[in-house]
């Protein structure tokens, strides 16, 4: 029997758990034709503001042989033009549109939801609490006050379903925390799981110098040096967030990592430095990994493994 991919979540039909992480391939339109012309089953947008921004002095991303790190900035065109993709976006392609709103302020965040309610587009928001590069400005993700106030005031202007990027937590009491305030809210449907691991330092050795600019080279770090943050972050949410979708990031370069991500209760996966390294090949060949995974394992569908860690 063929392995089956698909997934339905939220009333939508995926046929493949593989999307972009916000931020790679996503700022301009035709990196967002190019995620939705491969094989992924999804697309999101990178997190946008008010206005558009340059966002930090380069050089702001890095790779190494264990991930990245990057200090972007917020580089955007301003939410306008995403919300112009998403009115002319084909939704009859079967892949489903989530737009990232990363705003100033929560007024801004407000300000920019209010006009997607005005819209009534069938795409999904994801509101980033978590950008880590914003000189000035901390992860709203980590005041469990200020998320709470938040997610209470977005519910008041925009009343459909909508999820959150979450930074990465550390502590089992910042997990129970901060699921008691995701809770709280009906209308949060899906969190993703996990942002950069903010304020990481790389160093080069030849040089002894930082390898990013911004920050004095502080930056959020993503690809393998996040793997088991981000898998314990999709646990701990799978397991204390009740009726929500727990969506994984984080370290997945090929299907095992995807794997394990919907193991620990994701019901899809993004894609984020392995996508800056490779390309959109990227989708097909992770897809492939993971349904030759699934098979000799003797598993057809998602659902099959979904959640089902063993702990000893
Ligand atoms: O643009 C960025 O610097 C950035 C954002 Cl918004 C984010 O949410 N996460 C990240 O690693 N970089």
């Amino acid at each position: 029997m063929a392995v089956d991919l698909s997934l339905s979540w939220l009333g939508l039909e995926m046929e493949s758990p593989l999307y972009n992480a916000s931020g790679v391939m996503c700022r301009l339109r035709e990196e967002l034709d190019a995620v939705a012309a491969s094989a992924a089953g999804a697309l999101i947008t990178k997190s946008c503001t008010l206005e558009a921004r340059e966002g930090n002095p380069e050089p702001r991303y890095f790779s190494t042989p264990m991930g990245s790190i990057n200090s972007m900035g917020l580089p955007n065109q301003g939410y306008p033009y995403y919300f112009q993709y998403a009115a002319e976006y084909d939704y009859s392609t079967g892949k489903p549109l989530f737009v990232s709103l990363s705003g100033m302020s929560l007024q801004d965040n407000l300000t920019m939801l209010q006009a997607l309610d005005d819209l009534q587009l069938p795409c999904l928001p994801e509101v980033n609490l978590s950008c880590p590069n914003v000189p000035g400005k901390p992860q709203l993700g980590y005041d469990f006050a200020a998320t709470a106030a938040a997610l209470c005031a977005i519910s008041r202007v925009y009343a459909r379903p909508f999820g959150v990027k979450l930074p990465p937590y550390f502590d089992v009491a910042h997990f129970t925390q901060m699921a008691e305030v995701l809770n709280a809210c009906e209308n949060l449907r899906f969190v993703t799981c996990i942002n950069s691991i903010g304020n990481g330092l790389v160093v080069d050795m030849d040089s002894e110098s930082a390898v990013i600019k911004p920050k004095g080279g502080l930056g959020g770090l993503g690809g393998a040096y996040v793997l088991p943050t981000a898998l314990a972050n999709v646990r701990e949410f799978s397991r204390l967030l009740d009726h929500k979708y727990v969506i994984g990031c984080g370290g997945i370069d090929s299907g095992a990592e995807a794997f394990m991500h919907i193991l620990c209760g994701a019901t899809a996966v993004q894609i984020g430095t392995c996508l800056h390294e490779e390309g959109v090949g990227a989708f097909s060949r992770i897809q492939s990994e993971l349904s030759d995974i699934m098979e000799a394992k003797g598993y057809h569908a998602l659902t099959d493994f979904r959640g089902k860690l063993k702990t000893l």
